[in-house]
């Protein structure tokens, strides 16, 4: 990777991701993009275009202006708000997508691009999902996200483009927080632990999910879009994962550090439902054995450092 062109910029994921790219890859090789502008340091720290992703002929144009040898596509709807606007998230998520991966073949660029663990439905095994199974989730958000795993392959086997991706789970990070996921209550509870020593949970008691924080994650791609082709079988939606926690998990570390915080519960049904849809926790053995994965935070590292870097925020 030399010269990045990455969308969704100002995401959970591209807003941390944008600033670690610029350090290490230097800062004018890495053009960030997203459909908003604001004064964050992504925005007036470096190169940055405004990028409505279903315009294809405009991201063709930025990367063609930027000369840029790798795409990392992020911009996209998460699990619940693509829930609510089923087909707007499709035409955000698939049509981003198709064009991203247009760009990537049209000049000849390394691609990642991010699937989760809402490729998952029901039938699939809920402990130590494998990294191949049976893939038939039930909301939009997993069938774009199933779907994208496809599509990435096709682009790498039809017209040999460098495809890469993981599936993700849940992501904790304390700089931007998530917009309209369904694990965004992991990065809620400890805001809410800072400022009012409470929470109220809208995913229920012994809810497992994966999660991991968000450096972890950033290792995750530079690794992957770094590794040996050649060690690639399973090249897109790797399964990473660092831990598999419920509230009441994350509720017990934070007491540790806070021991009055308390924790009650509200469940949302229809964030529920797409949890419970999702694996408790998921086999990353794939991306361990071809291009060594590992996760360096545990819960509690998590969230000691979570906890800290918020009291400075
Ligand atoms: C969501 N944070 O909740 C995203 C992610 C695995 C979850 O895909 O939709």
């Amino acid at each position: 990777m030399k010269k990045i062109l990455l969308t969704g910029a100002l995401g959970q994921i591209g807003s941390e991701f944008t600033l670690k790219l610029r350090e290490i890859y230097g800062t004018d090789n890495v053009v960030a993009t997203d459909i908003r502008e604001t004064e964050s340091e992504v925005v007036t720290g470096g190169p940055f275009e405004k990028l409505d992703v279903t315009d294809g002929d405009k991201m063709m144009d930025i990367a063609k202006r930027h000369n840029v040898d790798t795409v990392i596509h992020l911009a996209a709807l998460l699990s619940a708000t693509a829930e609510a606007k089923p087909l707007l998230a499709w035409n955000i998520n698939m049509g981003g997508l198709v064009n991203a991966l247009e760009t990537a073949k049209e000049l000849d660029c390394k691609f990642f691009t991010p699937s989760s663990i809402g490729a998952f439905g029901p039938l699939t095994p809920k402990n130590e999902t494998p990294q191949d199974t049976i893939m038939r989730p039930t909301t939009m958000y997993g069938v774009n996200k199933v779907s994208g795993e496809l599509l990435a392959d096709y682009y790498h086997q039809k017209s040999g483009v460098d495809t890469r991706g993981v599936r993700f789970p849940g992501l904790i990070s304390y700089v931007a927080p998530p917009g309209g996921g369904t694990t965004d209550y992991a990065v809620e509870i400890y805001y809410e632990a800072i400022k009012n020593g409470k929470y109220t949970s809208y995913i229920g008691e012994g809810t497992y999910m994966d999660m991991m924080y968000m450096p972890d994650a950033l290792n995750a791609v530079i690794d992957l879009m770094e590794a040996d082709p050649a060690k690639l079988k399973h090249r897109n939606a790797f399964n990473v994962t660092a831990m598999s926690i419920a509230p009441e998990d994350v509720a017990k570390e934070i007491q540790k550090h806070i021991p009055s915080f308390t924790l009650d519960y509200n469940v949302d049904p229809v964030r529920q439902g797409i949890a419970e849809s999702w694996p408790n926790a998921i086999d990353a053995s794939a991306a361990k054995e071809e291009w060594g994965f590992k996760a360096e935070y545990d819960l509690a590292k998590m969230t000691a450092d979570m906890l800290e870097k918020l009291k400075e925020k």
